[in-house]
C-alpha cells in the first residue's frame, strides 16, 4: 500500500462546531477548508477523501451553519466550512455566516489549501465566482472540485474557461471515485 493510502486510512475525528473566532482549536496542525453550495457534495467529497462516515456530523441540522472542525490522524485539520445559497435562511443570517466564513478564511494562520467544490454538471454559477471574488487575499490557497463527474452536465457555464485558466481543478466524484486519490495526493503534497 502506498504512503498516501495508509495516511487518509488514519482516524479521522470530529473535534467541535464553531460559530465564533475564539471556539477555534488552539493547534499547529495544518488545516485544509472545504466549501461551496449547500448541495454540492461537500460532506460526499470529505467522506470519499478521508475514508470515513463524517457526513453525519456535517450534515446534522445546525452544524451546517457552523464551521465543523476535524482532526485527521493528529496530524491535520479539516474543516468543513457552512454552505452558501441556502435557500431557506433569513438574509440576516446568510450576513452572519458569510462574516464569520471570511473571518476564518483571512485570519486562519495554519490554513494551507480551500477546496471550493463546484457542481459539475451545473457549472460555476455566479455565487460561486461571487464566492471565489471574495477571497482575493487567498487566492493562491484555492483548488477548484468540479463535483459528481458521474452525472451528465446540464449547463454549460460562461465562466468556466476563466476560472480553469486562473485555478487548478479537479474533477471528481464520490460516487465513483473518479479522481479521490488524486485529491489525496494533492493534500499528502502540502502536509
Ligand atoms: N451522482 C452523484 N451524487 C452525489 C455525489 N456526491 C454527492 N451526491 C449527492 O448529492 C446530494 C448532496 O450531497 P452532500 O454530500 O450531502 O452535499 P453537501 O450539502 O454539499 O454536504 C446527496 O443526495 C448525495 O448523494 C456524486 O459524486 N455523484
Ligand atoms: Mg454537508
Amino acid at each position: 500500500m502506498s504512503l498516501v493510502s495508509n495516511y487518509f486510512k488514519k482516524q479521522t475525528k470530529f473535534l467541535l462546531s464553531a460559530t465564533q473566532p475564539r471556539q477555534y482549536p488552539n493547534v499547529s496542525f495544518p488545516e485544509i477548508a472545504f466549501i461551496g453550495r449547500s448541495n454540492v457534495g461537500k460532506s460526499s467529497l470529505i467522506n470519499a477523501v478521508f475514508m470515513k462516515k463524517l457526513a453525519h456530523i456535517s450534515n446534522t441540522p445546525g452544524k451546517t451553519r457552523q464551521i465543523n472542525f476535524f482532526n485527521h490522524g493528529d496530524s491535520m485539520m479539516v474543516v468543513d466550512l457552512p454552505g452558501y445559497g441556502f435557500a431557506k435562511i433569513s438574509q440576516k443570517e446568510a450576513f452572519q455566516i458569510s462574516d464569520l466564513v471570511s473571518q476564518y478564511l483571512t485570519s486562519r494562520e495554519n490554513l494551507k489549501k480551500i477546496f471550493v467544490l463546484i457542481d459539475n454538471s451545473l457549472g460555476p454559477k455566479k455565487i460561486d465566482i461571487e464566492m471565489i471574488d471574495s477571497m482575493k487575499q487567498i487566492k493562491q490557497k484555492i483548488i477548484i472540485c468540479y463535483t459528481k463527474s458521474d452525472k451528465k452536465i446540464k449547463e454549460k457555464s460562461a465562466f468556466l474557461d476563466n476560472l480553469n485558466t486562473e485555478f487548478e481543478n479537479y474533477i471528481v466524484s464520490s460516487k465513483t471515485n473518479e479522481n479521490i486519490f488524486e485529491i489525496q495526493k494533492k493534500i499528502f503534497e502540502f502536509l
